[in-house]
């Protein structure tokens, strides 16, 4: 029988609940402090999830309707907890759900990425990230969300198995830039994702590490795209990349099979307009699941 749709439609959000044995996971990791722009991140995973309700399962596009379950296993506690305190209580919130196929964490500042890769297994794992910044900063002065790349290379992670896409113009130094290259990390900038498409970019990188890599741990600090689309974070910057190309790209990688662990960061619900955050970062989530579910 088929229900009515008269007041209500199946939405994203029923996908999420408490399902043990779910193919994907979801955690928050609301870590806040040590922003170099102070901010709210650690408002990101109630915003998401409060979004989830506006969004229909089906995608009109390509007729696929999303039809899996995510198990939610809520926040990380990171309430006033630093980077460096935050690293193990993450690391292990991921490490735990080993046996999930995809692991989803909701940022949260861009410093949940060290213990997120560090969480499938350095030893193993490749970088691949969406970010407008190197986050390549020295980590004399203690980790902040500017140097998750750069704490990554001092844990051990080799350069080469790192890519970098969608670096922009006059937001970073040529030092980092300088770093990137002698490390052997491979660098795509928003004007090649502008002109090849990021989902194509994206779709190159991901085959490079597959190569090089066990499994990969993608990183969204959302502050890759436009900042007319994408007011919500302190670090968009005009010239970013579009929102299509975000989405698409997100699809691709949602897709990829060696695709273990991704994350949100940078989203910072106190910078919202209206409710075009909400609505994009949500977007992003029902991308992510098409592309896995298509896996
Ligand atoms: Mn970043």
């Amino acid at each position: 029988m088929t229900e009515s749709e008269a007041l209500s439609w199946p939405s994203v959000a029923d996908l999420l609940g408490h399902h043990p044995y779910a193919d994907v996971v979801l955690i928050g990791a609301g870590l806040n402090e040590r922003s170099l722009t102070p901010g709210r991140c650690d408002l990101g995973p109630k915003a998401l999830r409060a979004v989830l309700p506006r969004f229909s399962t089906y995608d009109v596009e390509t007729g696929q309707t999303l039809d899996l379950r995510v198990h939610d296993a809520g926040d990380v506690p990171l309430k006033a907890v630093t980077p460096a305190d935050g690293f193990a209580p993450v690391r292990d919130a991921v490490a735990i759900q080993e046996s999930r196929a995809l692991t989803i964490l909701i940022g949260g500042n861009n410093a949940i990425t060290r213990p997120g890769v560090h969480g499938i297994g350095l030893a193993r794992a490749g970088l691949l990230t969406l970010d407008a910044h190197f986050d390549l900063r020295d980590t004399d002065q203690g980790l902040t969300n500017g140097n998750p790349v750069q704490a990554l290379l001092e844990d051990g992670l080799d350069g080469a198995r790192i890519s970098q896409i969608g670096l922009a113009p006059f937001a970073n130094t040529r030092r980092a830039h300088d770093k990137a290259k002698a490390v052997g990390i491979s660098v795509r900038t928003a004007r090649e994702c502008r002109e090849q498409g990021a989902a194509v970019v994206v779709a190159q990188e991901l085959a490079r590490l597959a190569a090089l890599c066990e499994v990969i741990y993608v990183d969204f600090d959302i502050d890759v795209i436009d900042r007319s689309q994408w007011p919500t974070s302190p670090g968009a910057r005009p010239g970013g990349i579009s929102v299509h190309d975000f989405f698409d790209a997100t699809r691709v990688i949602g897709a990829h099979p060696k695709v273990k662990a991704v994350d949100l960061t940078e989203y910072d619900p106190s910078l919202e307009i209206g409710d075009l955050g909400a609505l994009t970062a949500g977007r992003w989530l029902c991308e992510l699941l098409a592309g896995f579910q298509g896996r």
